[in-house]
């Protein structure tokens, strides 16, 4: 597994490296999405069951971003994904330049859709801009449907937010609609998707999505 140590990017002005690096992926045909969450929301286990259900269609890969290990990045190359590590020495997020070096060193020869799953935390990930063509949310059940009113910048910076773990919705109370109200309070255009990566419920809608926005990208 390469294992790739980055460092916070030094340039000026991070929005013009975001600019430049989503006007080449535009280029190139590749849609990066950028996964955003707490940690434990369900992100890798949402990814391996997308890129299984998905990797019949589209090229898949997947660069994760860690503070420590490589686990993520190893259980999305044993489904056969291309995969890299990257470790962002001890910074909560990641920004353009650290994006575009991963990038560089994972490759992105024919891959349709990429997937950046950003260091797991509700703050600093939405505050910088990767470069990544759609930015997704992914709130899982237990954390609450109060989300939306603690992390406010986050959905407002989303294109799509994925509620995951929606198999235990009874055990936690969680109210789908006060969620969806919520969010949309925030940003009217955000497309919302409740799903469960255990059971497969919603897992379509939302692989109708990611399928829909990497042919727009390549228009
Ligand atoms: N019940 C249920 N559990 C899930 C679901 N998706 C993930 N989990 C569990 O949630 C835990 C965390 O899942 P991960 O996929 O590792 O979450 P992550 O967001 O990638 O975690 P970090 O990378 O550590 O931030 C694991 O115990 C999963 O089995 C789901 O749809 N339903
Ligand atoms: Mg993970």
């Amino acid at each position: 597994m390469k294992v790739i140590e980055l460092h916070r990017s030094v340039t000026a002005s991070n929005d013009a490296d975001a600019e430049a690096l989503r006007a080449e992926l535009k280029k190139k045909g590749t849609l990066l999405i950028n996964l955003m969450s707490s940690p434990g929301s369900g992100k890798t286990t949402l990814l391996s069951r997308t890129i299984q259900d998905l990797k019949a269609e589209l090229k898949i890969a997947v660069l994760e971003a860690d503070i420590e290990s490589a686990v993520d990045a190893e259980r999305i190359e044993a489904l056969g994904a291309r995969a890299i590590q990257v470790h962002t020495d001890g910074m909560c997020h990641m920004d353009a330049g650290m994006t575009r070096e991963g990038l560089e060193a994972m490759g992105l020869e024919e891959i349709d859709l990429a997937f950046l799953e950003n260091v797991g935390n509700l703050i600093c990930p939405a505050e910088y801009d990767t470069g990544a063509g759609r930015n997704v949310m992914i709130l899982s059940v237990p954390e609450g449907d109060d989300k939306p009113l603690k992390y406010p910048l986050m959905f407002q910076k989303s294109d799509a937010l994925v509620i995951t773990k929606m198999d235990a919705l009874d055990y936690f109370g969680f109210d789908l609609e006060q969620c969806r109200k919520r969010a949309k309070h925030l940003n009217p255009d955000i497309e919302i998707f409740p799903v469960s990566a255990k059971s497969g419920q919603g897992m379509n809608e939302w692989e109708e999505w990611l399928k829909k926005e990497t042919a727009a990208w390549k228009e």
